[in-house]
């Protein structure tokens, strides 16, 4: 059994570039995990509490052998490998892996919600995911349609972020 499954990186602490190259290569050599395809990566105006430096967000789909568990165990594992470390919700991070979707799979367990609980009104994720998959319908509207509901104030597209 495999599924597809879309992640989504944010880093708004220290080297963002060098925390994205991470995390893609993470995903990368892992077993069980075949990296398909990438978004662009854009700067966004921080959501949260406090002065905090923009992020840059971007999504990435996978083929995942793995359980969606065992996903986010990987992805946990690649966040404090960059010294990610929990102390404000919503605050400043390093890296910041999420779990957007896993296949089809609903399910509202606390340690793993699918799809992702912000995901609908979440400029900085609908963006990047309508980019790999604009038409998957999440309660009743598309990914683009909700991202149509959303600001894109101050989002701009990162040049050459990968470079
Ligand atoms: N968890 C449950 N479901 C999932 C899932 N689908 N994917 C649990 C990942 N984790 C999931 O996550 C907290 C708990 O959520 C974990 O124990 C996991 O089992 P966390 O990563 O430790 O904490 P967090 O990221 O600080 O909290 P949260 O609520 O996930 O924050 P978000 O939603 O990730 O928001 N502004 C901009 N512009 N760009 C951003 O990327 N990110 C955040 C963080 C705030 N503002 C932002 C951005
Ligand atoms: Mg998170």
């Amino acid at each position: 059994m495999s599924a597809l499954a879309y992640v989504a990186l944010g880093s708004n602490l220290g080297d963002r570039r060098a925390h994205f190259r991470a995390a893609w290569e993470g995903l990368e050599q892992a077993e069980g995990v075949d990296v398909l395809r990438r978004s662009p990566v854009y700067q966004t105006p921080p959501v949260g509490p406090g002065p905090q430096e923009d992020y840059w967000n971007a999504v990435v789909e996978v083929k995942s052998e793995r359980s969606a568990e065992d996903l986010l165990a990987l992805l946990q594992a690649l966040e404090t490998a960059r010294h990610r470390e929990r102390t404000v919700r919503w605050g400043s991070r390093t890296l910041d892996l999420d779990l957007l979707l896993y296949g089809e799979e609903e399910r509202d367990d606390p340690a793993l919600t699918l799809p992702h609980p912000h995901l609908r009104e979440r400029a900085f994720v609908l963006l990047p995911l309508a980019d790999l998959l604009p038409h998957r319908v999440l309660r009743g509207r598309t990914v683009e349609d909700w991202l149509a509901r959303c600001s894109l104030a101050g989002i701009v597209e990162v040049a050459n972020p990968w470079g």
